[in-house]
């Protein structure tokens, strides 16, 4: 059957993060982020490789404009390399890294795409890192003085803002257990890492407002957590684990309180205060969705355990109270996650349902898959049909949570391009552009042509 008809002025998009696709990480005054750290440890990134090039998109970006006119997008979705803009963390500004992203946002506007800066997708200075990073409060500061650096350049032409990407992430695979950059294993002494993110989210905020930014949100991780059994001890794991993922970022933001009063208690600070600058109303709300995940008690070390969590199957410490059990019965991602197109819909009414007249209207920021799909040798053609199936079975799913009632005005693919994918390196692929990563030739894959029609219906 054909896609469902989405609003004609639904929003469709692209995403992708600077770190990811830049490359040029020495280009133009840039300093060092964390992530050219965490990436130079050995054994922390899984196929060994660099992000010193990623995509090249730093000087191929017109070129990646132009495959973005190509497929009709309404809106790119990038982020700014906050240590292009800062190499040290604190001043001085570098002009010739904000230069980058005003061409960019020019390029952008002169093909009638909508830029969409995300202002931290995960790559903090790395001097600012050196001090102590997210578990320092000066970091947040840190980041409203270089957020209104960046809007007092492109407030003028950018149409809408993120603040921060994914804080959850951050805080649990960047300080939790280590699976992310900074690489640190400090468990529970991870949430000062959260609440200081979410504060740069609110300081953020206010000096976006303050330099004329309009329609602010954020982009955070959002999944449905089954519960493994029906035993106490696997309800109450999952309840944890969602207390730790969702609802200890969502509802900070949202309504301004933390989920429990124990984890407020935990959080370092004025919180109370800090809560209401957190809590400052946002015209919209973004949600990345991968998969669900499935919670259980703890098992014996000898146990099966999974992979395919929205953790990248990133085995969890023993010493957490939970553990991530397989999802079984459904098809699964070339990165094993499972492939659950009506988790999609669960999470955004269940959001619907616990935040009602607090949430504002809602955007799908982030949903792709990784398949490995490249080039036929002979004809050229990449064809990945599984990504076409997941894009569509995740939109029937989004029109079904609108259906139900969720307002939700646009989706954005991740991703463009092949890239840079964190921990696992370039192994996993999540574009609808392949990326040959010894010549940095792009070719689109069949997934693009697809978008390109489900975009192109509503004209
Ligand atoms: C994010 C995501 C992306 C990933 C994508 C696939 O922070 O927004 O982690 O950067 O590449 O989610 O894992």
């Amino acid at each position: 059957a054909p896609l469902p008809e989405f609003p004609s002025d639904f929003l469709w998009g692209v995403s992708a993060s600077a770190f990811q696709v830049e490359g040029a990480t020495a280009a133009d005054g840039r300093g060092p982020s964390v992530w050219d750290a965490f990436t130079r440890r050995p054994g922390s990134i899984k196929d060994g490789t660099l992000a010193d090039t990623a995509c090249g998109h730093y000087e191929r970006y017109r070129e990646d404009v132009a495959l973005m006119a190509g497929l009709g997008v309404g809106a790119y979705r990038f982020s700014v390399s906050w240590p292009r803009i800062l190499p040290d963390g604190r001043g001085p500004v570098e002009e010739a890294g904000l230069d980058f992203y005003d061409r960019l946002v020019d390029e952008l506007c002169a093909r009638g795409i909508a830029p969409a800066p995300t202002l931290f997708h995960w790559d903090t200075p790395l001097a600012l890192e050196e001090r102590g990073g997210w578990l320092n409060r000066d970091t947040a500061e840190r980041f409203a003085a270089y957020a209104s650096v960046v809007a007092e350049r492109l407030a003028d032409r950018v149409p809408m803002w993120i603040t921060v990407n994914e804080p959850a992430e951050v805080t649990l695979l960047g300080y939790g257990i280590g699976e992310h950059a900074p690489g640190k294993r400090l468990l529970f002494g991870a949430l000062p890492a959260a609440h200081h993110q979410l504060l740069a989210h609110g300081l953020g905020v206010q000096a976006l407002r303050a330099a004329g930014a309009q329609r602010i949100g954020i982009a955070a991780s959002h999944s449905p957590v089954w519960a493994a059994g029906d035993g106490e001890e696997d309800r109450a794991a999952a309840d944890l684990y969602d207390l730790l993922t969702n609802r200890m970022f969502a509802d900070p933001v949202l309504t301004g309180s933390y989920p429990d009063e124990a984890l407020a208690s935990m959080m370092p600070g004025p919180v109370a205060e800090d809560l209401r600058t957190i809590s400052a109303p946002l015209d919209w709300y973004g949600v990345n969705y991968y998969n669900p995940v499935r919670v259980g008690a703890p098992r014996p070390a000898d146990a099966v355990r999974t992979e395919g969590s929205s953790y990248a199957g990133v085995e969890l410490p023993p010493e957490l109270p939970f553990a991530l059990e397989e999802i079984e019965g459904y098809e699964r991602t070339d990165f094993g996650w499972p492939v659950v197109p009506d988790g999609l819909r669960e999470l955004l009414t269940g959001m619907h349902r616990r935040y009602g007249g607090r949430l504002p209207p809602l955007y799908v920021t982030e949903n792709g898959c990784s398949y490995g799909d490249g080039p036929d040798p002979v004809t050229g053609r990449v064809a990945d049909a599984r990504r076409i199936a997941y894009h569509d079975g995740h939109l029937r799913a989004l029109h079904r949570a609108m259906e139900e009632g969720v307002d939700v005005r646009g989706y954005f693919v991740w991703s463009i391009l092949d890239n840079f994918e964190w921990a696992e390196g370039h192994r996993q692929r999540f574009g609808l552009v392949h990326v040959d990563y010894a010549t940095l030739r792009r070719t689109p894959k069949d997934s693009y042509a697809w978008y390109r029609g489900v975009i192109g219906r509503g004209r």
